[in-house]
């Protein structure tokens, strides 16, 4: 880490301590209380940001869920009727999302998936290490990434291809080692036949802070070219409010792993206060949105600002406290959600929820989102990633299936 607190003045949060929030840590009536209380405000953000508890704007398309009728103590009691919104006017409803094809690629524990130029899926086991091919609906395996060591949460877990990757062959994952959480880098290469390989890791950036859970580990290229990481806590919740660690954080990283140029604090820090951040994605307008896990409450979708404060420890969703940035949707059971892998396609947001066993699907309006609507709940188990394959179709990864699979879902644009 470089230089700490240095202030640009972009979008730069009040650092501010607030009292304890009324959500975080809530029981169910205090999250009644607090969704009734956003119910009756009139600013449309703050409807569309806690959508899941003011009702239902528009009925969900058959053999769908709509956030609102998921069963919380929360969403199931909060019966004051919400002032009309625009949400219910000019959200589009998401297209009913099609699976073309189940593969069984008898994956374990899968994590993330890139697609080669060629077409080709790379695919991250967390707990082998190992990295799979698929061609054609079958998998193989390309190699096993050394120095992983895997435990709880941790393992191999994103991957990332660089934006020259024609030039260059890098592919990046992020992966828990004895000692910290980290990225590397190393080429994939096409031998004779087509056949390919892998060579030796690089460590780009390390340090990152390591635990049984709360790893984060999702990483991605940006629209600018830099490479956005996604951490955790690694149960050291002080380090999300802390400018100056790795911990809770999305980072921003030039390819070789040095800080970005621009960022709000004059290291590789984009954006704070963060608990778990697990899945990463940009619209069509180069706006990145991040998914994270709450605690047991307040699983959120967050739209990411530079320097801006995410709350982690301080509030959880979507309190309207000054310094910190409300999330965009809150999910107020992780029973629900659970979000891990996130995608953005067509102005809609798709988020893998692991504990939820679903397909969350949210349309976004510019910087806010609407009702999320729910496919699949429980017929596909946990849903670890959600990926766009070239062509347009949606890749889902199965969690903990034993043997795991993959879902492609028929091109929604
Ligand atoms: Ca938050």
């Amino acid at each position: 880490m470089s230089r700490p607190g240095r202030k640009s003045g972009l979008n730069l949060p009040r650092m501010r301590r607030p009292r304890a929030s009324a959500l975080h840590g809530a029981n169910g009536s205090e999250r009644v209380k607090a969704c009734r209380i956003a119910a009756g405000l009139s600013c449309l953000s703050a409807c569309l940001v806690l959508a899941g508890c003011t009702g239902a704007p528009q009925p969900p398309a058959p053999g769908t869920e709509s956030a609102a009728g998921m069963t919380t103590p929360g969403a199931a009691v909060a019966s004051p009727a919400p002032p009309a919104t625009q949400s219910a006017a000019t959200s589009p409803v998401p297209a009913a999302p099609v699976v073309q094809e189940r593969l069984e690629l008898q994956l374990d524990t899968p994590w993330a998936a890139v697609f080669l130029p060629d077409g080709t899926a790379v695919i991250s086991e967390r707990g082998t290490a190992l990295l799979k091919t698929v061609r054609d609906g079958r998998a193989a395996t390309l190699g096993k990434v050394p120095g992983v060591a895997p435990a709880g949460e941790g393992g191999l877990l994103g991957l990332a291809l660089s934006p020259q990757f024609d030039a260059d062959h890098y592919l990046y994952a992020y992966l828990t080692t004895q000692d910290d959480n980290r990225v590397v880098r190393f080429t994939v290469d096409a031998g004779a036949g087509g056949s390919l390989s892998m060579g030796l890791p690089q460590t780009v950036f390390s340090g990152i802070p390591k635990a049984g859970t709360h790893n984060g580990g999702r990483i991605r290229f940006g629209p600018d070219g830099f490479l956005y990481v996604g951490t955790g806590d690694a149960q050291r919740r002080e380090q999300a409010q802390d400018p100056t660690a790795l911990g809770g954080k999305i980072l921003r990283l030039r390819a070789d792993g040095s800080p970005a140029p621009g960022n709000p604090f004059g290291n590789a820090v984009y954006s704070l206060g963060h608990r778990n951040v697990q899945g990463l994605a940009w619209d069509d307008t180069g706006r990145l949105w991040a998914s994270e896990f709450g605690p047991d409450v307040d699983d959120e979708l967050n739209l990411i600002l530079p320097g801006a404060n995410y709350g982690w420890p301080e509030v959880t969703g979507a309190p309207h406290r000054a310094g910190f940035q409300d999330a965009k949707v809150v999910w107020p059971s992780t029973r629900d959600s659970s979000p891990s892998g996130l995608e953005i396609t067509g102005g809609i947001a798709y988020l893998g929820a692991l504990r939820g066993e679903r397909l969350w699907a949210v349309p976004l309006q510019a910087e806010e989102a609407g009702t999320p609507v729910a496919y699949f709940t429980g017929e596909y188990g946990r849903i670890r990633d959600v990926i766009r394959a070239p062509g347009g179709s949606l890749w889902l990864l199965t969690n903990g299936e034993n043997p795991d699979f993959a879902l492609v879902l028929r091109p929604l644009h």
